[in-house]
């Protein structure tokens, strides 16, 4: 919370995106007892049970909802499933009549059930641990609203491309009652919200200025007006060279970067130092302790720590071994301590 108020540190914050989920033994379990992921995406006192499990195990700074960004869609109306090895199945809206068929997610039992998990898991973590809430970005949402599941997206972008109008109210839609989440997380308890475009790097030049960054900046702007305290990191993954856009548009805390884009080139170039999140390679958790700790350390070289958040550039694997997220913490830890202005 410090770094994001723009109060100095000396010591940089750290979370993982996906920190809670299947490379961690003890949510298999829970998963197991609760059935399915969406059951358990739905069971409360499951769900603030994961949330805090990654607490246990390693030194970080926050914590994030247990919940999936297709929460949303789900509460608007739309069938889901998520088949075990497939991701998710959600019933699609592709015209007009589908768009107005949408509910409003107010006093639905799926916002209820998410709130009760943010209270739940608020009282189960430390005081000096942010507690962080989140939402999926409205293109990405929309995303898979129109496809139905996971996908290369290719007719989400041509009905971009043409401007479906119907798209762009479900854009509108989607940045409403993404607002009126957030704003009910932040009601429950949450001190920090985050909006995950993952997709927004498929967009391109004007699609993208219309897309992601005017709803994202939107968003922004009426969260601010609601809840002016409450800080807003925006991951929109894959704008690499925009990212600088989004930020001035936005004018959110801080930005999520992918690992694609290199985290010193964004430090000297993302002005008015802006705070930044992010950016290590999922991929070199795979590679064990050694790899990663040393990628881990390169990273705190290229950012100095009263401006970064710690994380990832997109989600855990499954087949990470928790030591090596361990090893991860340990490594940036040590470095801040050398390093530490006195
Ligand atoms: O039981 C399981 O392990 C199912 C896997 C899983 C998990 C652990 C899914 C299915 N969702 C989640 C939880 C989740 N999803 C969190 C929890 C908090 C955390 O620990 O980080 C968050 C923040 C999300 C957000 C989410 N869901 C995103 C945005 C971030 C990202 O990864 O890009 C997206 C795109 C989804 C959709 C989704 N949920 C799950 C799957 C398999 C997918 C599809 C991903 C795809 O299309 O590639």
């Amino acid at each position: 919370m410090d770094v994001l108020r723009c109060s100095p540190v000396t010591r940089r914050p750290i979370w993982f995106m996906r920190q809670a989920g299947r490379y961690l033994p003890e949510y298999r379990k829970v998963r197991e007892q609760a059935g399915s992921f969406l059951e358990l995406c739905y069971n409360p006192a499951a769900a603030a049970e994961v949330t805090v499990q990654p607490l246990r195990r390693f030194d970080i700074d926050a914590a994030i909802l247990f919940a999936d960004i297709l929460v949303v869609p789900h509460a608007m109306g739309l069938d889901l499933r998520f088949e075990d090895g497939e991701g998710p199945l959600l019933g699609t809206v592709r015209d007009v009549q589908e768009v107005n068929a949408l509910k409003q997610l107010e006093n639905s039992w799926q916002l209820k059930s998410i709130c009760e998990t943010v209270a739940l898991a608020s009282e189960g973590i430390a005081k000096h641990v942010a507690m962080i809430g989140f939402c999926g970005g409205p293109w990405t949402v929309a995303c898979y609203m129109i496809e139905g599941k996971s996908s290369d997206w290719q007719f989400a972008k041509l009905v971009a491309y043409r401007r479906e109008s119907w798209f762009i109210r479900l854009i509108e839609r989607l940045v409403e009652e993404s607002v009126e989440y957030l704003s009910a997380q932040i009601d429950a308890g949450v001190e920090v919200v985050q909006v995950f475009d993952s997709w927004a790097g498929e967009l391109t030049g004007r699609l993208r200025r219309e897309f992601v960054i005017a709803p994202l900046s939107e968003m922004t702007r009426r969260l601010h007006e609601r809840h002016p305290n409450v800080p807003i990191i925006l991951f929109a993954k894959g704008l690499g060279t925009d990212h600088g856009t989004l930020a001035e548009a936005s004018k959110c805390a801080a930005l999520g970067i992918e690992a694609e884009l290199s985290m010193s080139w964004a430090a000297g170039n993302i002005g008015h130092e802006m705070v930044l999140q992010g950016n290590l390679d999922p991929i070199s958790l795979l590679g064990g302790e050694q790899i990663a700790a040393s990628e881990a350390v390169e990273l705190a070289k290229a950012i100095p720590s009263y401006r970064h958040i710690f994380n990832l550039g997109h989600g855990i694997k499954v087949g990470t071994a928790p030591e090596t997220i361990g090893a991860v913490v340990e490594a940036v830890r040590n470095w801040d301590r050398a390093h530490a202005s006195p």
